[in-house]
């Protein structure tokens, strides 16, 4: 059995333990425990010392202030101590600190100054002139670190003083913090390019304070608000702290404008709460608001006991940092397939909510703090940021524990989770499939430069998807009138009861009451009745003449519209991580064939001029995805999308296309052209290539490393494969290369066209590209050499020009009637 310390080795273990938080929060600016157990701690010392008055030291961290000095900064010796404040974490402590006011000052109603207390880093900034001349830390309250350099580079400490009447000498107290703004702008670039991640904004502002070099705190904006004074000479103060601060806003500083006067311990009380329910709303941290008798005399006759004024208290909110265990570290993807992991967490109270899930952000900020399952760790919530893991107890680590690793697969859908090199982002490669992802993959194939879908906005993708009528893209195609009329009134309605009464106009009386019936029961539901409305079977003759269709029949339209399109179109509307209009549109030129692509080995890929390893590679990873590739399958199947461009690969894509090339488009480490060339004249085959020891290759030319490599390339999963494939491919596309460049020539090839006024059938965009499909080039201004101009309504000089020059000019349905003849 553990035996109960004696309160003197009790008192030495608290001591002990407190001066290294003090260390670490004071001169290594990271908090090792959160500070409520640093709190904790203290207030059980005090105790203890209260009990035992033989046990009192003159050095107990509880007559301390702060750190000592680091010795990397000159050191500054306060010409006034800079003190630190008792704190309250009561309204009865606070009713206590009122009382003992009032019982030693005796005057009636007490009005104090009350003010935020930001969580920063308390300075003092010395003024000579009007100029400022000296910037310290508060260190041990009578000596602290010259930080001058580096506060010269926050913006909101004046340099000089504004207005007139300044003292001679003027010692301004105050506290140097990281907006939260700021910090989260900070840390987000920091795990994008892998820098050092601040826990929180205290650790900012204090460790880019402590840099010697003034840069780097440069890069890290810091404010700064002002809340008193220290040393005064050669002119007078107001005599009251709130005149004070008034005077020191008129002289440049900052000062916060949620600073109240307020009376009695009701004022105190009601100024607490007011503050506490803005808290999550303001642009920076506080831990608590602080009180002050407001006049000057009052302060003097209070005095100080050994560490803080009498005249002022701390009220304490409840922390945002806290310390709990780790009881799960689990992924999600997010709507862009992004794979966040998150710690499940013992359930704890931070800022006054119940935490129990905090975000890891990514695997590198898992790596960087090591965090394991069964950790200790500190969880921060801060306005309404989720909460986060920020750090590790590390002496709290249990045994046995291993560190994480991002799984293999997508705990939504199965697809592999990737992560490209140097990027911090893993993200789920199911990207058609995945339920995770699907109504921003959905929203991205119906957007206008994709399928261009028209009518079909995400809140009508929204609800199909939940209401399950639109499990993927596929089934966007299988979508009747009556399921979109149907999805009209349930969108329009504002809830069941309405919902229920325009079913019953537009549903047949007979056998819909059970639909109606169901709908009616949604009501008072939460926010999803809408989805669980429109699952309702509606497999009625519907009285469309009481509806308007119109929505309905357009989207229809359009639907049927998107049935054909382009290689290049559907490419982009895949929605394939990398690939832009553009990539879609070289894939399409170089390979145009969609059967050829979606089976392509990706080193094959990097033969299109600007597609690299990374494009190639993504698009390799999209296809290996059964899901993807099911559903590709579905969407070609009977015909519901059909590609009208199709044709064969260009024949540019022989050129300097062979086995040799295939192995230096795979990235092995070491294989030049070159070299490539010799392996292939000594084995021939990508099958031999396989077969081959690594003895063979050096036989065949290649230095003794790269051998090494090739044969460990080879080795490792999923290469040999490849190479096989790629050769097969490789085959395929150079038997069929030839023939195409016939064909690809279209009838309109070589001509020049120009497009003018409004079409009404079809936008301009989408002449343009069926013209361009056919051969044509689309110009924007009429020559002696265009072939002929397209005049839709409304077509003004264009029209005028080409009838001035004798130019063919055609209208909407003689285009129409073109492409119907030739595509
Ligand atoms: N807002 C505020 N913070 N703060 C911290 N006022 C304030 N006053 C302090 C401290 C340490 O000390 C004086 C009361 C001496």
């Amino acid at each position: 059995m553990p035996m109960t310390p004696s309160p003197a080795e009790r008192v030495d273990d608290l001591r002990r333990q407190i001066a290294q938080a003090n260390r670490a929060y004071h001169e290594l600016d990271e908090a090792q425990i959160p500070d409520v157990e640093y709190d904790r701690l203290v207030r059980e010392l005090e105790a203890l010392e209260r009990e035992h008055p033989e046990l009192v030291t003159a050095d107990s961290p509880t007559t301390q202030v702060g750190g000592r000095p680091s010795g990397r900064f000159a050191e500054v010796r306060h010409a006034l101590p800079m003190l630190s404040l008792s704190n309250a974490f009561s309204d009865e402590e606070v009713a206590d600190f009122v009382r003992r006011i009032d019982e030693r000052l005796k005057r009636g109603t007490l009005r104090f100054s009350a003010e935020p207390k930001l969580d920063g880093l308390a300075i003092s900034l010395r003024y000579e002139g009007g100029r400022f001349v000296l910037g310290a830390t508060r260190g041990d309250g009578s000596t602290g670190e010259d930080v001058t350099a580096n506060l010269r580079e926050v913006n909101d400490i004046p340099k000089q003083l504004l207005g007139s009447g300044w003292p001679d000498v003027l010692e301004v107290r105050g506290e140097v913090y990281m907006a939260r703004a700021d910090f989260e702008a900070f840390n987000a670039k920091a795990r994008l390019h892998g820098g050092k991640v601040l826990a929180n904004p205290r650790n900012g502002a204090a460790g880019s304070l402590r840099q010697l070099d003034p840069k780097i705190s440069a890069q890290r904006r810091l404010s700064f608000f002002a809340y008193g004074t220290g040393d005064v000479q050669g002119g007078e103060l107001p005599d009251t702290h709130s005149g004070t601060l008034a005077q020191l806003r008129a002289w440049g500083f900052p000062v916060s404008s949620l600073s109240q006067v307020v009376e009695g311990s009701d004022g105190l009380l009601a100024y607490y709460r007011s503050i506490g329910g803005q808290r999550d709303d303001l642009a920076f941290d506080i831990d608590g608001v602080v009180y002050k008798l407001d006049d000057r005399a009052g302060q003097q006759a209070m005095g100080f006991v050994a560490r803080a004024p009498r005249w002022a208290i701390a009220h304490k909110f409840p922390a945002q940092e806290q310390s709990t265990t780790v009881e799960a570290i689990e992924i999600q993807i997010g709507r862009t397939g992004a794979a966040t992991p998150v710690a499940r967490l013992a359930p704890v109270a931070v800022a006054g909510v119940i935490v129990s899930n905090a975000t890891l952000h990514n695997a590198d900020q898992i790596a960087r703090l090591d965090v394991r399952v069964g950790d200790s760790v500190i969880v921060r919530r801060a306005g309404d940021v989720i909460p986060e893991v920020v750090s590790v107890i590390a002496d709290r680590r249990p045994a046995g524990t291993t560190p994480w690793q991002m799984p293999a697969h997508c705990p939504v859908c199965g697809s592999e989770i990737l992560r490209e090199e140097g990027e911090a982002v893993w993200r789920c490669s199911g990207g058609l499939t995945c339920p995770a992802q699907r109504k921003e993959a959905i929203a991205h194939f119906a957007s206008r430069r994709a399928m261009d879908i028209d009518g079909l906005g995400d809140k009508y993708i929204e609800t199909l998807v939940d209401a399950g009528i639109v499990r993927g893209v596929a089934d966007l195609y299988r979508l009747t009138r009556d399921q979109l009329l149907h999805l009209k009134l349930v969108l329009d309605a504002e809830g069941p009861s309405e919902l229920a009464a325009a079913l019953k106009l537009h549903l047949p009386a007979e056998g819909s009451g059970a639909v109606l019936n169901a709908v009616l029961r949604l009501d008072g539901h939460d926010a999803g009745w809408r989805a669980q409305a429109l699952s309702q079977p509606t497999a009625f003759e519907w009285n469309t003449k009481k509806i308007a269709t119109k929505w309905a029949d357009n989207l229809i339209a359009a639907i049927d519209a998107s049935r054909t399109t382009t290689l290049e179109r559907l490419l982009f509307a895949l929605g394939i991580e990398h690939v832009g209009e553009s990539t879609a549109k070289a894939l399409a030129v170089w390979f145009g064939d969609l059967e050829l692509i979606r089976y392509l080995p990706w080193p094959l890929f990097k033969r299109v001029p600007d597609i690299g390893g990374e494009v190639a590679r993504s698009l390799g990873h999209f296809f290996e995805q059964a899901g993807n590739q099911q559903a590709i399958d579905q969407l070609l199947q009977a015909g519901q999308v059909r590609i009208r461009d199709a044709h064969a690969p260009s024949a540019k894509l022989r050129e300097g296309l062979d086995l040799a090339q295939v192995l230096v488009e795979a990235e092995i480490p070491g294989i030049t052209r070159l070299r490539a060339e010799k392996l292939v004249a000594a084995l021939t085959t990508a099958q031999a290539v396989l077969d081959a020891e690594h003895g063979q290759f050096v036989n065949a030319g290649l230095p003794e490393d790269t051998a090494r490599g090739l044969a460990a390339w080879l080795d490792t999963d999923g290469h040999g494969p490849l190479l096989l494939l790629a050769e097969q491919k490789l085959h395929e596309l150079l038997a069929k290369a030839p023939q195409q460049a016939e064909q690809a020539a279209g009838v309109l090839e070589g001509q020049t066209v120009v497009l003018t006024g409004t079409l009404s059938a079809l936008t301009r965009d989408a002449a343009k590209e069926r013209l361009e499909a056919l051969g044509a080039k689309v110009a924007g201004s009429v020559s002696k050499k265009t072939s002929f101009v397209v005049a839709g309504t409304e077509a003004g000089s264009k029209l005028e020009k080409a009838q001035s020059l004798g130019v063919a000019v055609w209208d909407e349905d003689q285009l129409l009637a073109f492409l119907a003849e030739h595509e």
